[in-house]
């Protein structure tokens, strides 16, 4: 499907979705999460896709949702459409991995959208922050919920209530981000841990996504439940035999998400 404000390029089982307005430094506005919404429901299905990737320019992954588009809505009408409610929703539905490749300006939306995804490598020149307070709102699909589970609440406090930015460097050290490299190197890095991924059974990928996923929301007794009822249910599949088998054969494993 060809899109407006999103360049799509699938190579080697590895779907690598790029953000596109840089007129307004990727802002989300209506039609790119709608296009974006779509993509990755697109990637999730097709059978040549085994892992996503998530990226914007050198300069802005997402500066935020679109203030221009934004300004003048009312709350009933906000209210209504229930904003943001059902893009937080489908793009958490996704069950291939994601990996966020972030450089520049991840703000907002923006960091909300990153923090959607499995994973976030950063360029050395990201910069994180939720600076909704200054527009004079709220964060509003995760930015005070999602970024207070990865950094602790002092940081999402300082974070969401200055509107300050954190750098990349700032975003590892708090857990925010899995990886930091120089900028030039980004997209290499981020399409080699792909490429990983997209070696693996698909079946334990996604498997893998929903046990760490599960441990946001449960207790810790009940997430080890989760985690254990999943680990035991792997032994039903073809994958499972194949993997210990070439470990025990000293070959490599010839996944058939099976
Ligand atoms: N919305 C609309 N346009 C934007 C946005 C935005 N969020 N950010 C930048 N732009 C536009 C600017 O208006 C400008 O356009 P023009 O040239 O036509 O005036 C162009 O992009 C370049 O921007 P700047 O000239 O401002 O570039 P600078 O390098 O000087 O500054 C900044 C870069 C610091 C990123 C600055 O643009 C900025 O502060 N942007 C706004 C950041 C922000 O407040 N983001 C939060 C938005 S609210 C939000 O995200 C609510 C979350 C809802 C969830 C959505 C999930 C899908």
């Amino acid at each position: 499907m060809a899109f407006e404000t999103l360049n799509v390029d699938i190579q080697d089982h590895v779907c690598t979705i790029k953000l596109n307005r840089p007129e307004a430094l990727n802002a989300l506005n209506s039609v790119l999460v709608r296009e974006l919404c779509e993509a990755l429901e697109e990637a999730d299905a097709s059978d040549k896709v085994r892992c996503i990737i998530l990226t914007g320019s050198e300069k802005a992954f997402a500066a935020g949702a679109d203030i221009k588009e934004m300004s003048e809505l009312t709350y009933v009408e906000v209210f209504a459409s229930n904003l943001f409610a059902s893009a937080n929703d489908r793009i958490a539905a996704i069950r291939k991995p994601i990996i966020a490749a972030v450089a520049g300006y991840a703000l907002g939306g923006g960091c909300e959208l990153a923090m959607l995804c499995d994973f976030i490598i950063a360029a050395d020149n990201a910069k994180f922050g939720q600076p909704e307070i200054n527009l004079g709102v709220t964060a509003g699909i995760g930015g005070t919920q999602r970024l207070t589970r990865f950094v602790g609440k002092s940081k999402s406090m300082d974070m969401n209530l200055t509107g300050r930015f954190m750098t990349a460097e700032e975003a590892e050290r708090s857990g925010l981000v899995s990886r930091v490299v120089p900028a030039k190197k980004l997209m290499e890095e981020a399409t080699g841990a792909a490429q990983k991924i997209a070696e693996k059974s698909l079946l334990t990928a996604m498997a893998v996504k929903e046990a760490v996923n599960r441990s946001y929301e449960l207790p810790l007794n009940e997430g080890l439940l989760f985690e254990r009822r999943v680990f035991h249910s792997m032994f039903a599949t073809e994958d499972q035999k194949e993997g210990m088998a070439a470990f025990l054969e000293k070959r490599e494993a010839q996944f058939r998400d099976k």
